[in-house]
């Protein structure tokens, strides 16, 4: 029986998931008690280290926390869970961590995209159960903005390089704890759960990667999903966003199969994003709940969901907040969770008064979960225009000439799937978006969208450039060729497709094939 410490964070579903699909059973603590009287402890955590210290105290949990610490059992701490271990941060330096370790918590000084989201490996420090089975060239996931920073080296149990080298893991007899997310590393991370589980005296040390370890670029499969006409959730995609042919909605599959068949393929992450959102009303919208939940049981890589998310008023004058509807999807396996149409709206009320209110969903889901999990996905078209000074959004030119051969184009944002284009531009919406506190801009063409031309690599250096937070290129994949262009010619963290896998035209694992000893991926 494995002791669950659920204090809010937004992956305890995922870690149960992941250790369930191990074959254990898990019990969620509800009292101190619980976890003075666990055999085993996993304590998984993500969002914000002020926020996770305040409902531990809250709970009364600290004390209980800190005996069990010290009796010697075996406890795996999970991102949070790695940093609540040490004395404070600089997250929230007015609150005390449990001080079981020497040491502080930092964010990253480094001139690389905040937060460190995405796919890298370990250089191993010591031996240990928990690396039974690992080769030593595996790849985790990690997704946070701050990392721990020990005073007792003998502590240290890996460390991973992103512009610096900083601490991944430790391990003090029976207390092992990790800053990359096992549950959402696939295979290898499965493999690190079973052996806490399975604590044998075994150990083992793995031969590192040589010259230190590197971030992987990420392929996502990306999952457009409505209901067709008959009031079936379909996995659909669209032609520059329109989804029909012949007046019918395209059904391209199921969305729980398809995300299993990325998930075996290769998938670094999978993508839900309900366009019709905009009209429902996600809490209502119990089958993309049930979509989530079925997926995150045997999906162990990220899964980010969008779709509708704003604050909303229903039939009964019922009011829900967005981040009432974000903590339903993070409860029911969701990583990430994307707003589009509102985080629109939201930049144009920034806009106007300059101020930014604190309430907006952005704002208050990147306050409670972390900006990691706070996604903002652009939905812009090109317009073009004859001169640089023709309007007073930011213009480039273009090697893409308009319909009367313009040299010159802006990006205009648009709400409600491509509906209504808005008098704002992409750049300063992604802008304003990492002011408010998004963690990665999902950024679309719809220009490029179902084409199979390739990425818009003009748009993408325009975002990239003006953000420091990473950047997911999307729309337009058409072949293996067309990721390597966008890893090679912008900054572009990760690359997003929909179309080319649901038609099987490129399979996950052919664009990997290629990309291999090209740029940096996960095998
Ligand atoms: O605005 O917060 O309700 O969120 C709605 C979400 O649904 C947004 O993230 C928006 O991007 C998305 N969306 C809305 N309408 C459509 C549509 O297609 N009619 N799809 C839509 C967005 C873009 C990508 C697509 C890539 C790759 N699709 O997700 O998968 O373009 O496609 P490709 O590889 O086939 O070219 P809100």
């Amino acid at each position: 029986m494995i002791a669950m410490l659920d204090y809010g964070a937004g992956n305890v579903r995922s870690v149960i998931n992941a250790i369930e699909s191990l074959g254990e059973t898990v019990k969620v603590v509800a009292t101190g008690a619980d976890i003075l009287s666990a055999e085993k402890l996993v304590f998984p955590g993500v969002g914000a280290f002020g926020s996770m210290m305040h409902i531990l105290n809250q709970k009364n949990y600290v004390e209980p926390l800190k005996t069990y610490l010290n009796s010697g059992r075996p406890f795996l701490g999970i991102c949070l869970g790695l940093q609540a271990l040490f004395e404070n941060s600089q997250e929230a330096p007015d609150l005390n961590g449990l001080g079981f370790l020497p040491g502080t918590v930092k964010r990253f000084e480094i001139d690389l995209s905040v937060p460190h989201i995405g796919w890298n490996g370990l250089n191993f420090h010591q031996s240990s159960p928990i690396f039974n089975g690992l080769r030593g060239d595996e790849k985790f996931y990690f997704v946070h903005s701050y990392h721990v920073a020990p005073s007792n080296d003998a502590d240290v149990l890996t460390t991973t390089d992103y512009g610096c080298e900083f601490v991944s893991s430790i391990q003090k007899d029976n207390i092992i704890a990790t800053q990359f997310h096992p549950e959402k590393s696939g295979r290898a991370g499965l493999q690190i759960l079973k052996n806490f589980l399975e604590h044998s005296a075994e150990q083992n040390r793995p031969t590192p990667a040589v010259g230190g370890t590197r971030l992987a670029k990420r392929i996502i499969a990306c999952l457009d999903v409505r209901s067709n006409d008959q009031g079936d959730l379909v996995v659909t995609k669209g032609d520059r966003y329109d989804v029909r042919e012949n007046g019918a909605v395209r059904n391209l599959g199921k969305p729980v199969e398809l995300a299993r068949r990325y998930y075996q393929e290769g998938a670094d992450e999978i993508t839900f994003l309900n366009i019709t959102g905009f009209r429902d009303f996600p809490l209502e919208d119990m089958p993309m709940l049930e979509v989530l939940k079925q997926t995150s049981q045997n999906v162990f890589v990220p899964l980010t969901i969008g779709g509708g998310i704003r604050d909303f008023t229903d039939k009964k004058g019922r009011n829900y907040t967005a981040l009432e509807i974000a903590a339903e999807y993070f409860r029911s396996g969701a990583d990430k969770v994307s707003i589009g149409s509102d985080a629109v709206l939201i930049a144009q009320e920034y806009l106007k008064t300059g101020r930014r209110t604190g309430n907006s969903s952005i704002e208050a889901i990147s306050r409670v979960y972390g900006n990691q999990a706070m996604v903002v996905s652009i939905d812009p078209r090109r317009v073009y225009v004859t001169s640089p000074d023709a309007v007073r959004h930011p213009v480039i030119e273009t090697v893409t000439p308009g319909p009367e051969g313009e040299r010159y184009c802006w990006y205009q944002c648009t709400i409600q799937g491509g509906r209504q284009g808005r008098d704002l531009d992409a750049v300063s919406l992604a802008r304003i978006c990492e002011k408010l506190g998004a963690g990665e801009i999902l950024l679309n063409c719809i220009d490029r969208d179902g084409t199979n031309l390739g990425f818009d690599i003009e748009l993408i250096n325009a975002i990239a450039n003006a953000v420091s937070i990473p950047v997911i290129a999307s729309s337009g994949a058409g072949c293996a060729e067309h990721f390597y262009e966008v890893f090679t010619a912008t900054e572009a963290e990760s690359a997003l497709a929909a179309g080319i896998f649901h038609r099987r035209e490129v399979p996950i694992s052919d664009v990997k094939r290629y990309l291999k000893n090209k740029v940096e991926i996960r095998l």
